[in-house]
């Protein structure tokens, strides 16, 4: 016999997995599409991954590991569906990650697993925020932020970000390879380029100098290692900095793996700045030439995605993160996770973004200019109503 609570949870949960998405109307600014519901919420967890259905150890039907929130996801279109790896957070505070999907993109997400692979990194006491790229080599990796005590500090809640690497063929099996090893103290948000350069695995960086304050460099970096087996990275050149008053002031960090389009690869970043209730993170593009990677073609002012509505509360309040989207038939699904809580989609097309990032006017850093930048806009559309309209 199992607790009667549990059919009830069940069609409970059948129905919120049921529920179709909606485009949400109340937003447009014709960049992407937003949808009303979250496509994973901790409700979204299996009853069975949170009680146990023993009624004689579990006489009350208690919810014997809580899930605190699910965010921050890797995603990756394979074999037809959209894939999630989600950073599933319990109450103990511990991120593991969870395999989700859906055919759709936008609704249906179901768990399907919980992703492991062998343990040599005994250090290794909290893990998250993993980016999944095809590689050009045959494997699909993982990096993810690899936290560990940081031993030189007395003080309990100092930590070291390290980047974790694991690679899969078919997100079932993962076997772990060596963290990367990089000259920086710590790094985070560190994203595997889907295609070799010059024979050699490239990869985005964040080298920070604490485990919050990213010091006094700071921002998205490339480097190469020789191989991934053992990679290491002896060299990194800045792409995108930090820079007063802008969206990226106090912080920033690439998002998932680019998007190789005709005109460039579109990067999605996060930018983060200071304000009076604590840090505000929102995501932001750019983009890279195709053959110079390190340089920078493109920067729409301003943000992309900011937090919208109830999005802005959460455990970690005012910020929206993403470290995934998928890809399908010129298609892009966004995923991003709003206040370190749940997991939502965007939805807009390769040409969309072509057009944002390469038309949209660029960034200026002074009020001057903007001023300048919008009057424009303002004199060119009257002029093109006058024209219209007579
Ligand atoms: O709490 C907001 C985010 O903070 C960190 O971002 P960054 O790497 O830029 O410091 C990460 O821990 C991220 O997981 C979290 O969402």
């Amino acid at each position: 016999m199992i607790h009667p609570k549990y059919d009830e949870l069940k069609i409970k949960q059948k129905d919120l997995l049921n529920r179709k998405n909606e485009v949400d109307l109340r937003f447009y600014n014709g960049i992407y599409d937003r949808y009303l519901y979250p496509v994973i919420t901790r409700h979204h967890v299996p009853i069975e991954w949170r009680f146990d259905l023993n009624q004689s150890k579990n006489p009350y039907f208690m919810e014997r590991l809580m899930v605190n929130a699910t965010f921050n996801s890797g995603a990756i279109y394979h074999e037809g569906k959209h894939y999630l790896v989600v950073r599933l957070e319990g109450a103990d505070r511990k991120s593991i990650f969870a395999l989700a999907s859906s055919r759709t993109g936008v609704d249906g997400f179901e768990f399907e697993r919980l992703i492991h692979w062998d343990d040599f990194d005994k250090q290794e006491t909290n893990r998250y925020d993993m980016r999944l790229v095809k590689h050009e080599d045959g494997y699909i990796y993982g990096t993810y932020c690899a936290e560990k005590k940081d031993l030189l500090h007395n003080d309990t809640s100092s930590a070291v970000a390290d980047v974790g690497i694991v690679r899969t063929k078919d997100l079932m099996t993962w076997e772990k390879l060596p963290n990367l090893l990089t000259k920086a103290s710590q790094q985070r948000n560190v994203v595997l380029h889907p295609e070799f350069v010059s024979g050699k695995y490239a990869f985005y960086t964040r080298p920070q100098d604490g485990f919050i304050d990213v010091g006094d460099g700071g921002g998205i970096y490339f480097g190469c290692a020789d191989n991934i087996e053992k990679a290491e990275i002896h060299e990194e050149k800045i792409i995108a900095g930090k820079k007063y008053h802008t969206i990226y002031e106090y912080k920033n960090g690439q998002g998932p793996a680019p998007i190789k389009t005709s005109k460039g690869w579109i990067h999605l970043a996060h930018g983060v700045r200071q304000t009076a209730a604590g840090l505000r993170y929102v995501l932001y593009m750019f983009a890279t030439d195709l053959t110079h990677l390190t340089q920078v073609i493109a920067k729409p002012s301003g943000y992309f995605i900011a937090p919208f509505d109830d999005e802005r509360i959460g455990d970690v309040s005012n910020v929206v993160f993403s470290n995934g989207w998928t890809e399908k038939n010129n298609q892009v699904f966004i995923y991003y996770a709003s206040s370190d809580t749940r997991i939502h989609v965007a939805t807009t097309t390769i040409d969309k973004l072509i057009d944002y990032v390469f038309n949209t006017p660029q960034e200026v850093y002074r009020s001057n200019d903007s001023t300048v930048q919008r009057q424009q806009l303002i004199d060119n559309n009257k002029k093109i109503k006058e024209k219209t309209h007579g």
